[in-house]
């Protein structure tokens, strides 16, 4: 990586904004400075975008207390945001992950409001718009991404009124009646409402974010868009953009001899079992880690699965470690696998495979080649790529996608085997119908599924997103045609 010193992005014209940069910087225990891949979907999604694209990466480096400079990466601009320790703590570890993330997953963990945290989200959000305001060119757009950030398009808005900004959310947007516990709805609401463009993962995202802006702001919603006049006059619109994974390089990397032969050699360590399942998370409660290995865990009980010939790969990647929920999490699912390996298995390997630990992407690709069931059951996602991701992979035996109705990707991947993940009886069928089901009717279910993510990938999510915004972004002229005063045909439903 090749440091080109501060503010060498002065001018660019296409920008990513996100909590996160695609690498992480990390310390090594011999002192040397490293880089590492961010762990996570939106990562996945937005690397390949930003390498056909060029421009400027805007986020946190991921090492607080730092000040680290911009620098060249794979064909874009990085721009480092710092942030002190506190603001991780405050920021970053609580308003997003113990606040907004378990609020935006229908509260599956207990939501925790401290005024503390959001006074820190309003300092680092502003400072993001900063560095945004700055590093842009004139009538740029501005790309600003997730929760992490929902206030800077609006902060963006009054620092550069010139930009194209568009803001995509990577997780659920809530209903109605759980945003409003939040004291900090408005704000949150009016922050969004800065930029032209709002995506969302699934139609009911956007309508229950117009729903709100309808009932808990003074803007007027007509159809898609909201009509906002402050500082001027322009209009947000809301839609779904359902995203995807870059499908031809995950295949690529699937039919390469390196992972076939990785496949091959992890083949041989699993034992040669004549069946794998295999779970790919980040180690969060919402991914249903806790259902699932229970589930695994009593059809080896019941002898529904031979623990000799079956095995359950389960590879979860650490996640979020400072906030309690992700310790408890961690501490149970220890506790849970090693209970029941000891109690369903022989002496030999034991019936579920482990892993909390990270893997490059070409272990994760022999992997997917190697399972025969793939369990993606979380309790509450906005996309899963990981299941995108297996379909793309899975070429050579049959294979059976088992994935949660409550993932934003049930609503695409339609001949997948679905359960609901808090029916643990329902999940236990769902998973042995896979397992067992005809070969004609595995193979007729992921031939659609593999033609659906073939079809719909990462670019095409994105040229999708950005053409709207460039259709509705806001040029002056637009901005002039439209005018402080002029008429609206817009509906409240007002309280
Ligand atoms: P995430 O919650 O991070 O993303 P997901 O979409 O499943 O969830 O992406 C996880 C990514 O991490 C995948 O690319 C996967 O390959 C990778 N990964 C998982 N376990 C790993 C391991 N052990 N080692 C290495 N890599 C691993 C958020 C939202 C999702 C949404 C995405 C993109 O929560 O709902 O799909 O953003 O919008």
């Amino acid at each position: 990586m090749e440091k080109t010193g501060p503010s060498s992005t002065q001018g660019a014209t296409f920008l990513v904004v996100a909590n996160r940069l695609p690498v992480d910087r990390i310390v090594r225990e011999d002192g040397e400075v490293d880089w590492k891949t961010a762990p996570g979907g939106l990562v996945t999604a937005l690397e390949p975008v930003m390498k056909q694209r060029g421009g400027a990466w805007v986020g946190w480096h991921g090492a607080p207390d730092e000040k680290v400079e911009a620098f060249e990466h794979d064909g874009y601009t990085v721009e480092p945001v710092p942030l002190s320790a506190q603001e991780v703590e405050e920021y970053y570890e609580g308003f997003s992950n113990a606040t907004l993330w378990p609020l935006y997953h229908d509260a599956v963990a207990f939501p925790e409001y401290h005024r503390e945290w959001f006074d820190a989200y309003q300092r680092v959000n502003q400072r993001f718009a900063e560095r945004a305001a700055e590093v842009a060119a004139d009538g740029a757009t501005v790309w600003v991404q997730d929760y992490q950030l929902q206030l800077v398009p609006r902060m963006l808005r009054e620092l550069r009124p010139d930009l194209n900004i568009g803001f995509f959310l990577h997780i659920p947007f809530p209903p109605l009646e759980l945003f409003q516990q939040l004291p900090w709805r408005r704000q949150i609401l009016e922050g969004l409402l800065g930029a032209d463009l709002v995506g969302f993962q699934m139609p009911g995202g956007s309508s229950n974010f117009l729903r709100l802006v309808r009932r808990r702001t003074e803007h007027k919603v007509e159809r898609d868009r909201a009509i906002v006049k402050r500082n001027g006059h322009h209009e947000c619109v809301a839609r779904a953009y359902p995203i995807s994974i870059d499908s031809k390089s995950f295949s690529d990397l699937a039919q390469s001899e390196e992972t076939k032969a990785e496949a091959e050699a992890l083949l041989e360590e699993l034992g040669h079992p004549s069946m794998i399942v295999l779970g790919v998370d980040r180690l969060d409660y919402t991914k249903g880690l806790r259902q699932r290995v229970r589930a695994m865990g009593e059809l080896f009980a019941e002898g529904k699965l031979n623990p000799d010939d079956v095995v359950f790969l389960q590879v979860a990647t650490p996640s979020r470690e400072r906030v309690d929920e992700y310790r408890k999490l961690r501490d149970d699912i220890d506790l849970l696998v090693g209970r029941i390996n000891s109690q369903v298995g022989g002496v030999g390997r034991p019936p579920i495979v482990y892993r909390h630990q990270s893997f490059p992407r070409s272990t994760l690709a022999a992997m997917y080649l190697l399972a025969d069931v793939m369990l993606v059951t979380p309790l509450r996602d906005g996309m899963n790529l990981v299941a995108k991701e297996y379909l793309a992979c899975h070429t050579g035996r049959d294979g059976a996608l088992v994935l949660s109705e409550f993932a934003g990707a049930a609503r695409e991947l339609r001949q997948a085997y679905m359960v609901n993940p808090y029916d643990l009886d329902g999940m236990k069928e769902a998973i042995m119908h896979a397992a067992t089901d005809t070969t004609q009717n595995k193979r007729r279910r992921l031939r659609s599924l593999k033609k659906q993510v073939a079809e719909n990938d990462i670019s095409k999510w994105a040229d999708r997103f950005l053409s709207d915004l460039d259709d509705h972004g806001q040029s002056p002229d637009k901005a002039k045609a439209l005018g402080d005063n002029s008429p609206s045909l817009i509906f409240t439903d007002g309280e």
